[in-house]
């Protein structure tokens, strides 16, 4: 018999296919290793709602504007799941925050890039939340169970919003010639950058054996982009829309797409900081987070209020 608090215990449920919760053992690296992709993953949906909230204001119609601020409002919520399951790991909002702040923690390459006009709001939902939700129906089955259960739900959001992305393309692409360049050209910025989500290559990836062995990776990073590449082409080709690679290729073998090598040197620069909005994201989060340090502190002040009332009525 292990001991309870051992590793080699711990790896046994693992392989048993167990859920791992917060009140029980863990090696101290599973539990970095969460911290970090799961605190990741919350900033991830809280700084994407940057480039979309750009287009809140200049949505063409009053039912666009809705679902978009619905879809907005959803990734707000998404994150503030994440930073729920996170914290059952020992570590706090603020410190998270700072992290994000400071520039510590990462967040997704992908909203480093800006959201030019109208079809890139199509794109992002499309592709960004198409390649999100491929690795994220993945992580429903992660081992560790807050993270797993924040990912379910989130899940049932997330096709909603691959959805409308995809409608508003193909509207797009039914549309005048101007609209259907306009389409064209997202396609064209967005398409490189989303399979660049699925991070570096399986050889390229230092985390990816632990997050294997541990069970918080299901699916490897080249794997699901591969599944996401399978099932974004035909849609692409349903509606018109070229994909930006003169490469790609349908493997008649295999039922899988080929496509050339993603630019590296690029998804290094934008993770390192010298993306298009890197600066941008981060100034406006400080700024705006600042600006709500009046009602965190109305919230804690009412907090402590109805606390000592209570202690008062023990
Ligand atoms: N961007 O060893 P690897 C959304 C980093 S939001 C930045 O393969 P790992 C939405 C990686 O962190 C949902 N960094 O790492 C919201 C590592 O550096 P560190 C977004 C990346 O963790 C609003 C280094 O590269 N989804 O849907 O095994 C509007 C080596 O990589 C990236 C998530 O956040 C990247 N793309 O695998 C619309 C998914 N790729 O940390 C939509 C959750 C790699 O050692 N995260 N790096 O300094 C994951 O599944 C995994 O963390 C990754 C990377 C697949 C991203």
């Amino acid at each position: 018999m292990h001991n309870e608090h051992s590793d080699a215990h711990f790896q046994l449920r693992i392989d048993n296919g167990e859920h791992i919760e917060a009140k029980d053992y863990m090696p101290d690296a599973y539990r970095k290793h969460l911290i970090r992709q799961m605190s990741q993953h919350a900033h991830s949906e809280v700084i994407g709602m940057q480039p979309e909230g750009n287009w809140i204001t200049r949505a063409p119609s009053l039912r666009a504007k809705q679902i978009l601020l619905a879809k907005i409002q959803d990734e707000g919520g998404h994150g503030l799941y994440l930073y729920s399951a996170a914290e059952t790991l020992g570590v706090s909002r603020v410190e998270f925050i700072e992290q994000l702040q400071s520039g510590k923690a990462k967040y997704s390459s992908i909203f480093n890039y800006p959201s030019l006009n109208w079809a890139d709001i199509g794109a992002i939902g499309w592709l960004v939340d198409g390649a999100a939700i491929v690795n994220q129906v993945s992580l429903q089955r992660t081992s560790y169970g807050p993270y797993s259960r924040a990912m379910v739900r989130i899940c049932k959001e997330e096709s909603f919003h691959q959805r409308q992305g995809y409608e508003i393309m193909a509207k797009m692409m039914k549309g005048t010639k101007d609209q259907q360049a306009m389409a064209q050209d997202a396609m064209n910025r967005w398409w490189w950058p989303s399979l660049m989500m699925f991070g570096p290559h399986d050889t390229d990836s230092p985390n990816s054996s632990n997050a294997v062995k541990w069970k918080i990776k299901r699916e490897t990073n080249d794997e699901l982009r591969q599944k996401f590449i399978d099932k974004t082409i035909p849609q692409a080709e349903l509606i018109g829309l070229t994909v930006p690679d003169k490469n790609f290729k349908l493997d008649e073998k295999t039922g899988h797409y080929k496509i050339s090598e993603i630019n590296w040197d690029e998804f290094h620069r934008v993770i390192e900081g010298h993306g298009p909005c890197n600066k941008q994201r981060l100034d406006h989060h400080i700024k705006y987070h600042q600006e709500g340090e009046w009602v965190r502190e109305a919230a804690l002040a009412y907090k402590q209020k109805h606390l000592k009332k209570e202690l008062q009525t023990v």
